[in-house]
């Protein structure tokens, strides 16, 4: 089966074994996720006269010289070793492998409320959790022999991060995301919540269809998976953390994560209990905030759970197009 691939957040000691956690939902309904985006380019707005023979970074830089996009920094071309072999790792991030990314100008923050509502100001675009579930097109995303939910259920709604009363297997997402009818991007927790306050943190409760149909009215783009790696990692070689190897240096929490018992209770001894206004902690060294902790981040790869294995064991292989190939 096949799900869109999201960036994970490094909730907890414990899980952080690397920046790059993710998981696969079969519900697109679900829960803290953000969108970051990276700009959409093309021949048309290419006016680099100068270069006779422009690389695809001269191209796309120059397109923009006369006009740096504002909040967005650009990543130049390189290779990088995407995923990890580290045993404590989730195996959908193994086996590391080789992939060349070419350049492009990437968001230095998650999109937030506020960038949100002015797309829905100007478009009056009704978000997937907004909707009611068409069984018929959920049903595509689960095991053929799920029941159909009952009707109570299938309300606009969203899956919400619920606490747990007491330690819970680590394997069963389901124990502490809930479906919360009337939970949105305007109402994260449910219809008696809101974004009043949280206009500076970043967008949740948001579907892929979502981040494509914001990124589009933005005249920019999901990135893929392997173009957010590189640029989470901000040039730094298998390091566990974009900082580097240690969770905390000096004591210091570089990323808003989760303290104490997951998902009992959270001290929030980072400043923080559930999200944080975007850039609310140090940049990595490409200048880009959050690409740890906070909140999940789409990509625009449709992803199986085996993709590392098999991107590594071809010799050459286009990893969507936009970003390179296994060396
Ligand atoms: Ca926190």
């Amino acid at each position: 089966m096949n799900f869109p691939r999201i960036k994970r957040i490094s909730l907890a000691p414990t899980f952080s074994t690397t920046i790059f956690k993710r998981a696969q939902l079969a519900l697109l309904l679900c829960g803290l996720l953000g969108i970051a985006l990276v700009l959409h380019f093309s021949g048309r707005t290419i006016a680099n006269a100068d270069a006779a023979h422009p690389t695809p970074d001269e191209q796309s830089q120059g397109c923009l010289r006369s006009k740096v996009p504002a909040r967005m920094v650009w990543i130049a071309s390189g290779t990088f070793r995407m995923g990890t072999n580290d045993e404590r790792s989730f195996p959908n991030e193994r086996p590391a492998h080789l992939v060349e990314v070419q350049g492009f100008w990437i968001d230095q923050q998650d999109v937030t409320n506020a960038e949100f509502d002015k797309f829905v100001e100007a478009t009056g675009y009704v978000t997937t959790a907004e909707r009611k579930p068409d069984w018929e097109e959920l049903k595509k995303e689960l095991p053929p022999d799920t029941p159909e939910p009952d009707d109570s259920v299938l309300v606009p709604g969203s899956l919400v991060f619920t606490p747990t009363f007491g330690p819970v297997s680590l394997d069963d997402l389901s124990a502490w995301w809930r479906w919360i009818p009337g939970a949105d991007w305007r109402h994260p927790e449910g219809p008696a919540s809101s974004i009043k306050g949280r206009e500076n943190h970043p967008l949740v409760r948001v579907s892929w269809y979502d981040g494509v149909a914001y990124a589009r009215w933005a005249g920019k783009r999901l990135p893929t998976e392997a173009e957010w790696e590189f640029a989470a990692r901000g040039g730094l070689e298998s390091k566990r953390y974009f900082w580097g190897d240690e969770f905390r240096p000096n004591g210091k929490y570089l990323a808003n994560t989760w303290q104490g018992v997951f998902p009992v209770h959270d001290s929030g001894e980072d400043g923080f209990v559930g999200t944080s206004p975007v850039g609310s902690f140090p940049a990595n060294r490409y200048g880009l905030y959050d690409m740890a902790g906070n909140v999940w981040q789409w990509s625009s790869d449709w992803n199986r759970v085996d993709s590392h294995i098999e991107v590594a064991s071809k010799k050459c292989l286009s990893r969507s197009g936009w970003t390179g190939r296994q060396l």
